[in-house]
This record gives structure tokens, C-alpha cells and sequence, in this order.
């Protein structure tokens, strides 16, 4: 598919990293922007003047924004190497969980962060009882593709490895361990291992500054 692709982002974003993900998996060239979501460029907003948020790929002067948008016209315009199961069931349920992960699993653990006291305690709850889905949905499979390769839910749920941990050390509080969560965890680990994940990883130490610093606008009202 010929065309000019650019990738407005930000290295910091889980869900411009989902982005960059499939672009490398399906080999696709691309010039990336990178912006300051304190200090948004005219070239974001122009993009995507909506929800004024990256990641925003930009494909023959279109822009397509939201990233699970995003990794769906992905699959869709390079077709080699599918990310999305060919079955219209199975394709419908991929787009229910990664649904269900930025809605729910994200958003609780994101509150859970930043809330303080009984507040924080419930949100912390919800969240465990939304990931426990996540459990379930992966025992006994290596990948959430349900193949021995990762496919889109995989790059979905890679907020998880990227920043789950971060979470829980910036909001002191744990939600995730070694005996209630084992294939979560087991797949983190066989996801990240992945050489193409592995490079696109953002440094953790300016992964932890960011959620820090959303933390405490969060927490001060301002964001
Ligand atoms: N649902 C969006 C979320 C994107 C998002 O929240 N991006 C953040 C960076 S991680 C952003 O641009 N924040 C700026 C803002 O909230 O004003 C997606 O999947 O693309």
C-alpha cells in the first residue's frame, strides 16, 4: 500500500507504543513526530482536533486517530502477517477485551493510582476484578492471539508489562502478583521477550516521571 504514513506521538504513550508496534510487525515505513501532550503542536490538534490526544497516524494526509482505530486500519490496509483473527466471532470477541482492557482494566488501575483512602481501596477492588478476566481469558494459551504468535489483542494488553508495575509503584499499591495472576504474568514475560517489543520499550525510569507527574495533576485537579 503505497502513501505516506507519519505517526504522531509521544514515546511516553502505551498507546502509541500499541502503534509502533504493528507498524514494525507488518514492516511498514514510517516517519514519526514526536509531541508534547503538555504542550500540544498545531499538527496534533489539525490531526485530531476531537479528543486532542495522541497517538494519531497519519496515512496519505488522513489522519486516523485512537489507537485500537488505528491498529484495525493498520491490519486492514498492509495485509501481510494478520493481526486480527480472520473468524468474525473471534475477531468481534478481539475487539471486545481490547475494549474491555482500555475501559475498564487501564482506567480502574489509572484511578486506583492516583485515588487515596476508601476511594482508592474500591477503585483498587474493580480493578483486580476487571484483570482477573484477563487471568482467566489467558490460562492456558501462551498468547491472547490464541496462536503461538502475538496479534492485536496481544499488542492490547501490552500496557500491562509497559506499565502495570509503574502504576502500582507510583500509586503504592499492589494489584498484580505471582499467585493470583500467574499466566498474566507468564504472558508479560513471554511478550516482552519478543525482540521486535523489546525495542520499542520506552525507558522505565521516564515511563515512571510521566505517571508521576499525571498522578499528581490528577490528584491536584489539574488534568
Ligand atoms: N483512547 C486513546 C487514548 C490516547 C491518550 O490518552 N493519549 C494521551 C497520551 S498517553 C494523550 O494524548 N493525552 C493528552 C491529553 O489527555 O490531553 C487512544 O487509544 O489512542
Amino acid at each position: 500500500m503505497a502513501g505516506a504514513v507519519k505517526l504522531i506521538g509521544s514515546y511516553t504513550s502505551l498507546f502509541c507504543t500499541r502503534v509502533e508496534w504493528a507498524l514494525k510487525l507488518k514492516g511498514v515505513q514510517y516517519e514519526y513526530v514526536e509531541d508534547d501532550v503538555f504542550n500540544k503542536s498545531p499538527l496534533l490538534l489539525k490531526n485530531n482536533p476531537v479528543h486532542k490526544k495522541v497517538p494519531v497516524l497519519v496515512h496519505d494526509d488522513k489522519p486516523i486517530p485512537e489507537s485500537l482505530v488505528i491498529l484495525q486500519y493498520i491490519d486492514e490496509t498492509w495485509n501481510d502477517n494478520n493481526l486480527l483473527p480472520r473468524d468474525s466471532y473471534e475477531r468481534a470477541m478481539a475487539h471486545f477485551w481490547a475494549k474491555f482492557t482500555d475501559e475498564k482494566c487501564l482506567m480502574e488501575t489509572f484511578t486506583a493510582a492516583w485515588k487515596e483512602g476508601e476511594e482508592k481501596e474500591k477503585a483498587m477492588e474493580s480493578a483486580q476484578e476487571s484483570l482477573g478476566f484477563l487471568e482467566k481469558l489467558i490460562q492456558g494459551k501462551k498468547f491472547f492471539s490464541g496462536e503461538d504468535k502475538i496479534g492485536y489483542l496481544d499488542l492490547a494488553m501490552g500496557w500491562i508489562p509497559l506499565c502495570l508495575d509503574i502504576l502500582e509503584e507510583v500509586g503504592g499499591m499492589k494489584l498484580v502478583d505471582a499467585e493470583k495472576f500467574p499466566s498474566l504474568l507468564e504472558w508479560a514475560q513471554n511478550f516482552t521477550e519478543i525482540p521486535l517489543i523489546k525495542e520499542r520499550l520506552p525507558p522505565r525510569d521516564a515511563l515512571f516521571n510521566y505517571f508521576h507527574k499525571i498522578v499528581g495533576l490528577k490528584r491536584s485537579n489539574k488534568h
